[in-house]
């Protein structure tokens, strides 16, 4: 899988990357700690887990300050594509034009380098969902915080037909922010949906309280997203109509907030619900789900933020929805370092500077989404993505039905996987325990414990997980 500069370097190593994890203090250990106490003292830091060493990190294992290493199957909340250090991202700013481009960050809605274009058109050839624009931004919040303007700006665009110049009334009723330059129009999203954290993505954000709490939010439609009953070959049936409810549902609330005069002028959902617990819908909900945008006339916004990138065995996880048109926008982030999104050409505003900001992206960034989707082609990191992921999911649904009364609920598709553990505490001790035993590994929803390693996790990688996964069970029994 690997090129030939990457392959085993000594006896018993792969890669560079040591043979598995070494655990040498408890986690945080007291380098960590020592360095938490000074941070506390300089910002609020009570998410700190440990502190890292990115010298000494390589490939799947993070070291840490105490020289812990960490098989890391979380990657920084599923934001890095190719592990620790990969040799082909280390060499990219030994080229001076792009260091230059590093270090001379643009505005660049203003003056853009002149290789821009073309590094923009390389992008979209190698990975575009079928859309012919691509906005960059800097973070998966501020790319769904954007594309809903531009899905409001498209929606008034449409309204307004051939007569693009603005009334009187709308400039001077839009800067205080009344109607009709500043109308009521909404953005349809899910319970237990996660699109950032910023004021606008936050109305559409509904997995935890704390993300929310005491942030004034958008009266905004929110509907239910299916909930599945596990292993899905077997419970077909009631999969399919909890699908049917919830786009009965989502049909229901457009028309509510139509007569609200509220109307929904987008959707957003994401491939598979990733902060809120992994939950997954049928490539048929999503199906449907577009087609009652369409006959509605709601724009729809695919959130590829963390499942874009190759975690699903495919670059984009709506691919393997079959989708009839590709989703008029799609946004990402996180494996793909720069933040932004895809769009048709009818997202495009048709006037300057209104989806606008000082460096709206990062050409820094892009260079490394460059290498990176170079690397992923060239070492073929999708299919390994499916290969591990076999290995993978075939251990969960082992280990599942082994430990049937602590564990359940696999799921997922290529190494985006996820398992549910009997409640919360329990998925918590679980963490704990693979963290002492030199695993990183992560939760979301309320009793999940989510996979996502980086795109060159590999078949023995995968057996250093289920085997400790086993270990930390039997200990739990
Ligand atoms: O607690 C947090 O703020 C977290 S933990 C994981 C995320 C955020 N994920 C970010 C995310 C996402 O998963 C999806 C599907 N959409 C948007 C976002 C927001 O991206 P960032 O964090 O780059 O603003």
């Amino acid at each position: 899988m690997m090129s030939d500069k990457l392959k085993a370097t000594g006896s018993g190593v792969k890669n560079g990357e040591p043979e598995g994890p070494v655990v040498k203090t408890e986690i945080p250990g007291p380098k960590s700690k020592k360095l938490l106490s000074e941070l506390r003292s300089l910002q609020h830091a009570e998410t700190v887990q440990l502190f890292s060493n990115y010298d000494k990190s390589i490939g799947n294992y993070l070291v840490d300050a105490d020289d812990n290493v960490l098989l890391d199957t979380y990657t920084q909340i599923s934001s890095v594509p190719l592990g620790y250090n990969h040799p082909e991202l280390l060499k990219v700013f030994n080229d001076q034009h792009n260091l230059k481009c590093l270090i001379n960050r643009p505005a660049l809605g203003v003056f853009p380098g002149d290789d821009w274009p073309k590094r923009l058109r390389n992008v979209l050839n190698e990975i575009s969902p079928g859309l012919p624009n691509l906005t960059t931004m800097m973070c998966g919040s501020c790319a769904n915080e954007n594309a809903f303007k531009n899905v409001f700006m498209a929606y008034q665009g449409k309204k307004r037909g051939e007569n693009v110049d603005f009334t009187e009334e709308e400039k001077t009723s839009c800067i205080i922010n009344q109607p009709p330059g500043a109308p009521k129009l909404s953005i349809l999203s899910f319970l237990n949906g996660f699109h950032g954290r910023t004021l606008g993505s936050l109305s559409t954000t509904h997995s935890k309280y704390m993300h929310k709490m005491d942030i004034p939010s958008f009266d905004w439609p929110i509907a239910h997203f299916p909930q599945y009953k596990y292993p899905l070959d077997e419970n077909q049936h009631a999969n399919d109509e909890e699908d049917k409810k919830c786009l009965a549902e989502v049909e229901a609330l457009i028309e509510e907030y139509k007569s609200k005069e509220i109307p929904v002028a987008g959707i957003i959902v994401e491939p598979i619900q990733s902060e809120g617990g992994d939950n997954e819908a049928s490539p048929r909900f999503f199906q449907q789900l577009q087609k009652i945008a369409k006959k509605h006339g709601a724009y729809l916004i695919i959130d590829e933020v963390q499942t874009g990138g190759g975690g699903t065995g495919k670059f984009w996880c709506h691919e393997h929805f079959h989708l009839e048109t590709p989703p008029d926008i799609v946004t990402f982030s996180k494996k793909m370092q720069l933040g932004g999104y895809f769009h048709s050409l009818e997202m495009t505003p048709k006037q300057p500077s209104r989806v606008f900001n000082t460096w709206m992206g990062d050409p820094g960034k892009l260079i490394l989404l460059e290498t990176i989707i170079k690397t992923i082609k060239e070492q073929k990191l999708l299919q390994n993505v499916e290969k591990t992921g076999k290995k993978l999911k075939t251990g969960l649904l082992d280990i599942e039905k082994e430990f049937s009364h602590l564990v359940n609920s696999v799921r997922g598709r290529g190494t985006f996987l996820a398992i549910n553990a009997a409640d919360g505490k329990l998925r918590d001790d679980i963490l704990k325990k693979l963290k002492a035993k030199g695993i990183q590994s992560g939760g979301c929803g309320n009793q999940t414990l989510r996979l996502r390693p980086a795109l060159i996790f590999q078949e023995h990688h995968a057996n250093i997980f289920l085997d400790t996964f086993r270990q930390v069970l039997k200990e739990s029994c």
